[in-house]
């Protein structure tokens, strides 16, 4: 879990470095314009309506990849939040320290052709279209320092593998009600094509509603689309969820009960669809 990366020598301490915003070349800005055409045709009546209210105030709408400097401006004004380059991942206690101090640490490169639909490392794409609007939005900015502060923590207590469930579920993989519908806003779903249709409109996955401690228990894919997805009220429901927690005891806990495997669903959770996981299925067998 914890993996230790090499910190490149052009890199800061604290693992940032430039943007360098006038290199990007016409193909990579057109490599942004063609991922943003598709999602933002796509998004409108499926993600929650704060993401795109974010793609506004923070003037994302505007051709090109953004300019992290005048992204951190906007944002700075609206939330208190900055965006800053890094070269790939970083290690934990890095990328927590940056969420704690409210800077968001984002891949500088985009994917190529060739790894439109899968790319392993977070691309400018990912983290900028995927994450940055809903840091505009007070609650989930809140939500985003309190994880870090966490984060932070977690590390003194070896449970940085639960805490990362929380991110994964959430910030990447979260849905959300909205009135009687469900909305996206994790940002591997919004960045990604594929899984934007089959979070909210597959047969295969389950939708289980939002349970912080049934939630830390529950292991995920990185290989595929995800079995269950989590669902949450409200923004503000899970930074206040999350906030009057104790983390040190929930931990504790935690190490007395079983892991759950991605597709388990348990008797006393509140499911929204039950999944037939004909996907996983599949996928298995290929
Ligand atoms: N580094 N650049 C980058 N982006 C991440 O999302 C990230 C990271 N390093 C560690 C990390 N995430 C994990 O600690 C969290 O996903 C829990
Ligand atoms: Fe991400």
């Amino acid at each position: 879990m914890s993996t230790q990366y090499e910190r490149p020598p052009e890199s800061a301490a604290d693992w940032t470095v430039p943007q360098d915003w006038a290199r990007y070349t016409a193909d990579e800005h057109a490599m942004w314009d063609r991922l943003f055409a598709r999602q933002s045709a796509m998004l409108p009546g499926r993600v929650t309506p704060a993401f795109l209210e974010g793609l506004d105030v923070l003037r994302m709408t505007k051709p090109g990849i953004p300019d992290f400097d005048e992204l951190s401006e906007r944002l700075m004004k609206k939330t208190g939040w900055q965006v800053v380059a890094v070269p790939g991942l970083v290690p934990d206690d890095v990328f927590f320290d940056h969420l704690a101090n409210r800077r968001f640490v984002a891949g500088r490169f985009i994917r190529t052709p060739d790894q439109i639909d899968y790319l392993q490392e977070p691309d400018v794409f990912h983290d900028v279209f995927g994450h940055v609007p809903l840091l505009a939005h007070p609650a989930f900015a809140d939500y985003m320092q309190a994880y870090g502060q966490g984060g932070l923590r977690s590390l003194g207590f070896g449970a940085l593998h639960k805490l990362a469930r929380l991110y994964w579920y959430t910030v990447e993989f979260g849905l959300i009600r909205d009135g009687d519908d469900l909305k996206l806003y994790g940002a591997g779903i919004v960045s990604s094509y594929g899984e934007s249709r089959f979070a909210l409109e597959d047969a295969s996955p389950n939708r289980i509603a939002f349970d912080l401690i049934r939630l830390m228990r529950t292991d995920y894919r990185i290989d595929d689309y995800q079995q269950s997805y989590f669902v949450i009220d409200s923004f503000e429901d899970l930074l206040r969820q999350t906030m009057e927690t104790d983390f040190a005891p929930l931990y504790a806990a935690l190490e007395t009960m079983d892991d759950l495997a991605p597709d388990a669903i348990l008797a006393e959770d509140r499911v929204l669809t039950r999944g037939t996981q004909a996907h996983a299925k599949v996928a298995l067998s290929s």
